[in-house]
């Protein structure tokens, strides 16, 4: 409890999962006092922060207002946001809101490249990290990606950050040397008031940077905030000066900066015209960073992505299943529909459903309508998703995993691929969108086992 007597910061972390634990080691490593408030009666980090901390004091449960209104300081967690009632009391009182990349911003003076977007951040993040080793810098690479800001060495002579509009929303300290905002389309709208305040949050990336690289082909990403040095572009259109886009000639389209070409995409083994985009998002800022342009495309034709993300995982019966269960948003998936429809000699079997997070599905009707063939839903609220595409697509429902993939299997015939894409947040069903990818690569091993036995 805070000792009224002494002039020491009380400090109340707000969240105890991966965050609010880093936050607890960062300041006690700093030998600051503290005391952890969570909402939830078994946070994650709960046994970790017990075993390291036994004497702290660890609030459970509800909001402890008690606690709260004694602070001078709260640092929030991306997952609790800004609008909660008593944050809102608090600012209102004059105590500090902060988040942990506040204490880092702080903490260290290395240049930063902050990468933000609905999708692709972490495509990008890595990318751009294996092109900064390969030009033999030493990076740290973290944020959303699933690394704590602060659970990052503070040695490290670049830092490339994926952060989600969770962290922008709630840092005030952070003025990154390259801004990047790939691309805005609906997501998290369960806890924005509409897209704008999305997008605002999302724009805040730009807030005292030096450059500010956009998406011109995404008018939501033009910078609000005027960078202090330029606004640099990128775009799949003609290359403007200066900046990176592609060529086409002869049926071959070509990385390209200005009018200088530079690699044809079929060289890239990342598949897709979204990851083109994101391709063209990491040059611009290698660009900007000096690495080397050779560096950068010998590191652009062996990136062949993260996992879970239209990541390939079989052919069966000349059927290929791709894993994209981090596609968690309809605009996720309609990339993914049409990164794939262009390589496919016949048509998409779909797995879509989840958490549906308040999204509009009707963006989906027209890539549904031109490339799949079925949709098979799988989880919570997939009434919702059959409203709107049945009327232009046959869909069934199944209730695991295992039925998702032998269904798919049916429906699909050779040449078509089955996509696990499912447009919604994983969390109805399964841990999270990495336990739900893991659990379609093993359905679709269970598939391969038993069409080769019934081959014998
Ligand atoms: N929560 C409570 N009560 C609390 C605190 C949290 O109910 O007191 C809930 C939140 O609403 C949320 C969950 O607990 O549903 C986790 O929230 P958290 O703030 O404890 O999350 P961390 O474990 O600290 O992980 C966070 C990011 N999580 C979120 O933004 C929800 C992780 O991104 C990130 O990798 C990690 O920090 C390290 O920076 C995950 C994510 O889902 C992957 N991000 C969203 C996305 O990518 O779309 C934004
Ligand atoms: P994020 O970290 O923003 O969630 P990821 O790089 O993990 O992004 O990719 C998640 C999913 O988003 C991919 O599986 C793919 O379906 C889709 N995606 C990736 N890059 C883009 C892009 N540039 N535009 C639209 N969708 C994309």
């Amino acid at each position: 409890m805070k000792n009224k007597q002494s002039n020491e910061k009380f400090t109340v972390i707000v969240g105890l999962g991966q965050t609010g634990f880093s936050c607890a080691k960062f300041l006690a490593k700093r030998q600051q006092s503290f005391v952890v408030i969570d909402s939830r009666e078994m946070p994650p980090y709960l046994l970790a922060f017990k075993q390291l901390f036994p004497d702290v004091l660890v609030s459970l449960g509800e909001w402890n207002e008690a606690l709260i209104n004694q602070a001078d300081e709260l640092i929030i967690s991306p997952g609790v946001a800004l609008t909660e009632p008593f944050i809102q009391r608090a600012i209102a009182n004059g105590v500090s809101v902060i988040s942990d990349l506040d204490l880092f911003c702080e903490n260290i003076s290395a240049p930063i490249v902050a990468i933000t977007g609905s999708n692709g951040k972490s495509t990008v993040t890595e990318l751009l990290g294996e092109m900064a080793k390969a030009a033999e810098k030493n990076v740290g690479v973290g944020g959303n990606i699933g690394i704590p800001v602060l659970d990052m060495s503070d040695d490290h002579d670049l830092y490339v950050l994926e952060l989600s509009s969770f962290q922008l929303e709630s840092a005030h300290s952070l003025r990154p040397n390259v801004a990047l905002l790939l691309n805005i389309s609906p997501d998290h709208l369960d806890r924005y008031d509409d897209l704008l305040q999305y997008q605002q949050a999302k724009q805040r990336i730009f807030h005292d940077c030096d450059y500010a690289i956009f998406n011109r082909e995404d008018a939501l990403t033009n910078p609000m905030i005027k960078p202090k040095k330029a606004a640099i572009s990128f775009g799949l259109d003609y290359p403007k000066a200066d900046s990176f886009g592609l060529i086409t000639e002869n049926d071959t389209s070509w990385i390209a900066y200005s009018d200088q070409k530079l690699l044809a995409i079929d060289e890239l083994k990342l598949r897709g015209m979204h990851n083109v985009a994101n391709v063209l998002a990491a040059l611009s800022v290698g660009y900007l960073l000096n690495f080397p342009m050779q560096v950068m495309l010998e590191v652009l034709k062996s990136f062949t992505g993260l996992a879970h993300r239209c990541q390939w995982i079989a052919s069966i019966n000349s059927i290929e299943f791709i894993n994209d269960s981090k596609g968690t948003n309809v605009g996720a998936t309609v990339a993914a529909i049409e990164g794939f429809s262009s390589t496919l000699q016949g048509k998409i079997v779909l797995i879509l459903g989840g958490e549906t997070k308040d999204q509009d599905f009707y963006p989906l009707i027209s890539p549904v309508e031109k490339y799949v063939r079925h949709v098979v839903l799988l989880g919570k609220n997939t009434h919702e998703i059959e409203q709107v595409l049945g009327d232009s697509i046959a869909c069934s429902r199944v209730l695991t995993m295992h039925e998702a993939v032998f269904s798919a299997f049916d429906v699909a015939i050779p040449g078509d691929c089955v996509l696990l894409s499912p447009a919604c947040a994983s969390f109805d069903l399964f841990k999270d969108y990495k336990d739900r990818g893991c659990q379609f690569i093993s359905a679709v091993g269970e598939l391969q086992l038993a069409y080769e036995n019934n081959d014998d």
